[in-house]
This record gives C-alpha cells, structure tokens and sequence, in this order.
C-alpha cells in the first residue's frame, strides 16, 4: 500500500512545524542548549537512514542490510575521535541522559558512591538528582558552588572526596558559566582512586573549537550531547579511554538502548566533519566574545551576573538587583512575548523554587551562528531589560518584538527552506 495521497498529507503537523520555524527565525534564541544546526545536518536526520534497523556496531551487527550504515557509524567515530583526540568513540547514545546512564551502568554498581554538582548549582539531573535514577541507583554526593565567589570550590570537593571515597566523580554542569578546569579534577580522583567522568554536553562545541580546556586527555570517560554549543542533530555521544571501551560499549548496546537511531548518526558524522572545518574555531571563539559581551551589557543594565560573569556561552543572571519583585518565571514568560527565548534559571542559594526562580540563563550559541556580534549583543541586553521595566505594558514590550523581529531580519539564519 502507498502512503495517503497528497490531499491526505497532514497538514496540521506540517502547518505547525511552518509556524516553529517562523518562531525561531523571527525571534532571539537565546536558550544556552540550544543552536541552529545546518541544512546538511537537518537533511541527515530526515534522509532514509531512519528506516533502518542496526543493532550492534559497525561489523558487528543482528540484522542484514548494513553495509552502508558501518560506512557511516564508522566515519562518524573517527571524525568524533580525531576532532577530540580521544582513544574510543560511541556515538549511538540517544541523549546526553542516556550516554550518562550508560557510564553508570558500564563503570559502577548500583550502590556505588558518586561525586557531582548540585542540580541547584548548576549541575544536572542525571549527576545524582534524587528524582532521577541517577540518585536513586547511586550514592550520589553533591558539592556546591562557593558561597562567596558562586565558583566550583576544589577545596570542598576534594574534603568531600576524602570523606565519601567515590567510585567515580563526575564533573560537569548545565548552567556554570565559568570554566571547567579538568586537571583539579584529575588530581582529587587520583587522590582517592576514582575514575573521573566529564560531562561537557554544553561546552562540547567550544572544547572541539579550542575555545575551552579539551578534558579528554584527563578523564577516563567524557560524554556529551551533540546539539548544543557542537551544533549537531539531537543526541548523545560518549569517548573513553581504550581501557573503558568495551564495557561502555557493552552499557550502551545491550545494555540500555536498543536498535539505534542511525540517521541521528549520520547527523552527527556531518555536524562533526563541519565542526572539524577551521571556520568552526572562529565560530567557537564568537560564542565566546559574544557571551562576554552580553554579560557586561547586561551588568550595565543592572542585572548581577553569577559569578560575576562568563567564560563560557552562558550566563547566569540574577533578576534580584534589578527588580527585587520580578522572578524568572515571569521574565520568561514576558520575554516569550517580546521574541525573546530564554530559561528562567535557580541562582546558587536562590531563596525560590525552580519553577518560580530568581534567575535566567542566557547563552549565545544560536545568535552567534546567525552572525550576530558583539554590537548586537548590546542591542540584545537592551531588549531585554526594556522588555522586564515594562512588563506591565504591552505596548511597549510589542514595540520591542518589533525590534526583535528587524534585528533578526537582518541575520537570517537559513536563507532557503532547510
Ligand atoms: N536541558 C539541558 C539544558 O538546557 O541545559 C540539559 O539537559
């Protein structure tokens, strides 16, 4: 049988997707994980490759058929190791989650004890949240930021390695934005005989543009998502040391996933060949200089920036100095009016909740692949305090969706429908 005909299409999904591509095109996309990938990628993840069913690796597969997608897990592994440097490559894990489950699974037993950053300070879930099978599998112990300086602290890291004798640290975060100094780290699991896991799902891009220190010659096992700041399809991915590969492989396929999404991965291999491109270093270096910027444009409108600021693609940005009455929830919900996307985000010790917050987190990953830069960034930072002073009037934040939308316009990101 033949699929409905053309006056069946769907056109009430289709119709949808038109309207979130409008969304993105036309507004600021300002949400630290996220990013614009390229045609080609987005062509990848649409192609045939999704009909297939490949479970095992490449030479080491169930079903028949898969001579051409080897072809294509194989590039893909070989681009990923050389853009890092690393020994052992898997790039089936469907998301940065799963290619942290499957470290746990492949290097602990449940009950081990594990070291990672609070959620609230910046970490994620899947480092030992009590609500993810992270913490209820594990004897996760978190550490925090300093109280003074909102920094990671490897005095008390390194006390609560002592202490608690993890079996592995995990290092990594969702919302920091100051670098992530891999050698302290090393040096605490060597101190106390644990393996080090670095989790660099935000900062994979800027680590594979030199744009921040690469953790892989340090850390046993380095897992990431590849459509952040890296600029891939949605996804994870996973390097380790040659001594881990077997078992991590084995924690991946059979052990927590099933077939893989192959066109995923042929995505990825593409976002890879193009963040293997000198133009992606320059493109890693903007991030940068482009967060910098709309850190102290920002701090000029009266935010206070966690940490004082960024080294990183993102800030945290603490509503309290500005407006002592505004929270994050509101500020997100009124941005979105404005064109403006961001996160409402916990600041460290935020005397609200996570749904309500004190904070928002910003990143320029997105804008910065449009080509905006540093003047933009001032332009930005004025859209948004303008939008928060006048909340309350919609006249004025429809003035700044207007403004939103000619800045845009000016910076379209894809020029032909992708
Ligand atoms: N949801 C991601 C982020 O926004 O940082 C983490 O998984």
């Amino acid at each position: 049988m033949p699929w409905p005909s053309e006056s069946q299409r769907d056109t009430e999904v289709f119709g949808l997707i038109d309207k979130e591509r409008e969304r993105q095109v036309t507004g600021l996309q300002l949400i630290a994980s996220e990013n614009f990938t390229s045609p080609d990628v987005m062509e990848a993840t649409g192609s045939v490759l999704t009909n297939k069913y490949a479970e095992g690796y490449p030479g080491k597969r169930y079903y028949g058929g898969n001579a051409v997608v080897d072809e294509i897990e194989a590039l893909a592994i070989e681009r990923i190791k050389q853009l890092f440097g690393a020994d052992h490559a898997n790039v089936q894990p469907h998301s940065g989650a799963s290619a942290n489950m499957a470290v746990y699974l492949g290097l602990l037993k449940p009950g081990d004890t594990v070291l990672g950053l609070s959620l609230d300070h910046g970490g994620h879930l899947t480092h030992g949240s009590p609500v993810n099978a992270s913490g209820i599998l594990y004897d996760f112990h978190s550490f925090r930021v300093g109280a003074t300086d909102e920094r990671l602290d490897f005095d008390q890291i390194r006390e609560l390695a002592i202490k608690h004798k993890p079996k592995m640290i995990v290092a990594g975060t969702t919302s920091y934005p100051r670098r992530l100094e891999p050698k302290p780290f090393r040096a605490i699991a060597d101190e106390v005989g644990a393996l080090m896991m670095f989790d660099i799902a935000h900062i994979a891009g800027l680590v594979a543009g030199g744009a921040h220190p690469n953790p892989v010659p340090y850390a046993d096992v380095v897992t990431f998502t590849t459509h952040k700041t890296l600029r891939g399809p949605r996804g994870g991915c996973i390097l380790t040391t040659a001594a881990h590969a077997a078992a991590i492989d084995k924690a991946v396929f059979p052990g927590s996933q099933g077939g893989p999404l192959e066109h995923a991965v042929a995505a990825k291999a593409v976002a890879f060949h193009e963040a293997l491109q000198p133009s992606f270093k320059d493109y890693a270096q903007q991030i940068v200089k482009n967060a910098a910027a709309l850190a102290e444009a920002m701090s000029k409108q009266g935010f206070r920036l966690v940490s004082g600021g960024t080294d990183t693609h993102m800030m945290v940005v603490d509503l309290q100095p500005f407006d002592a009455e505004l929270t994050g929830k509101e500020s997100q919900l009124v941005l979105d009016e404005a064109g403006i996307t961001l996160n409402k985000n916990n600041i460290p010790n935020d005397p609200r909740s996570p749904f309500v917050t004190s904070g928002v987190r910003i990143g320029t990953p997105s804008v910065t692949t449009q080509g905006m830069k540093e003047p933009e960034m001032v332009l930005i930072a004025e859209y948004i305090a303008q939008t928060l002073r006048n909340r309350n009037n919609p006249a004025v934040v429809a003035e700044v969706r207007a403004k939103v939308a000619a800045l845009c316009a000016k910076f379209p990101v894809y020029s032909k429908r992708a």
